[in-house]
């Protein structure tokens, strides 16, 4: 068992993280949600999961995409002001929610998350400063599917979207981000890795008998406005090309 420390907060947060953030794309933040935090907000996504239909189809994931609107619970910790703080100090602007999603890879589920950047998929124009918290509701050592990272690969904001179900996608895409450096984070149950929307990132397969259950909140600049791609959020919406992401699907986070 750990030692109970205290909670990591946007206010005690050190520099050195926020600089790793900025120079990388990425960084660990132990922390983030106290111990009876994790095991409702654990408990809350395992039951949306069991009533809820995976977006996903294939073995990667159990994907339960917007579970803030669905659940009291889980709409908690989407909107859990420790999170949103400390996104905000990292990525440096005022932040909204984009969506978040509830990712469980299934006990022995077989299949890595591949190599990609999240950016491409998204209907986004002005969202520099994007990031994602993606956070551990078990313990998520390597063989359970924890994140590796591609350090400063959020720098390049020229690639087209990258297929998260090919291991080569990314590499043919970019080959030259095959012999980057790569940083794999495990994490305790409360941790949580944030990463920049460009930075390539993968996620291990499951080889557990326990489920990998991870919560991903997605912050955008506040400015972000929508170019009209489609996109499994904004499609049911009445959007228009050109005009900004806000209203009560889009709240300005820390609230
Ligand atoms: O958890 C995973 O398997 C992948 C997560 C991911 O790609 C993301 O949060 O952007």
């Amino acid at each position: 068992m750990r030692t109970a420390s205290a909670r990591t907060t946007a206010d005690n947060l050190g520099e050195e993280a926020v600089e790793y953030y900025r120079r990388n794309g990425f960084v660990r933040v132990p922390r983030v949600l106290a111990p009876d935090e994790v095991r409702e907000f654990h408990d809350a996504a395992i039951a949306l999961s069991k009533r809820t239909e995976s977006l996903h189809k294939g073995a990667i994931f159990t994907q339960l995409v917007n579970a803030w609107r669905e659940d009291e619970v889980l709409r908690r910790l989407t909107l859990h002001p420790n999170l949103a703080s400390i996104a905000e100090r990292l990525a440096g602007v005022p932040l909204r929610l984009w969506h978040d999603q509830t990712l469980i890879k299934q006990p022995h589920n077989q299949r890595p998350t591949e190599f990609h950047q999240d950016q491409p998929y998204w209907p986004h124009a002005d969202s520099p400063s994007s990031l994602s918290a993606w956070v551990a509701l078990c313990d998520v050592p390597v063989e359970r599917g924890c994140m590796t990272f591609i350090p400063g690969s959020f720098r390049r904001t020229e690639l087209r979207a990258q297929n998260l179900a090919d291991p080569r996608s990314l590499f043919e895409v970019c080959p030259d981000l095959e012999w980057d450096e790569r940083v794999t984070l495990p994490l305790r149950a409360g941790d949580c890795t944030f990463h920049h929307s460009r930075t390539a990132h993968m996620a291990n397969a499951n080889v557990t008998d326990e489920p990998r259950v991870a919560h991903v909140v997605i912050y955008m600049d506040a400015t972000t406005r929508y170019t009209g791609q489609p996109h499994v959020v904004t499609d049911p919406l009445d959007l228009k090309a050109g005009q900004v992401l806000e209203g009560e699907m889009f709240p300005r986070l820390p609230a």
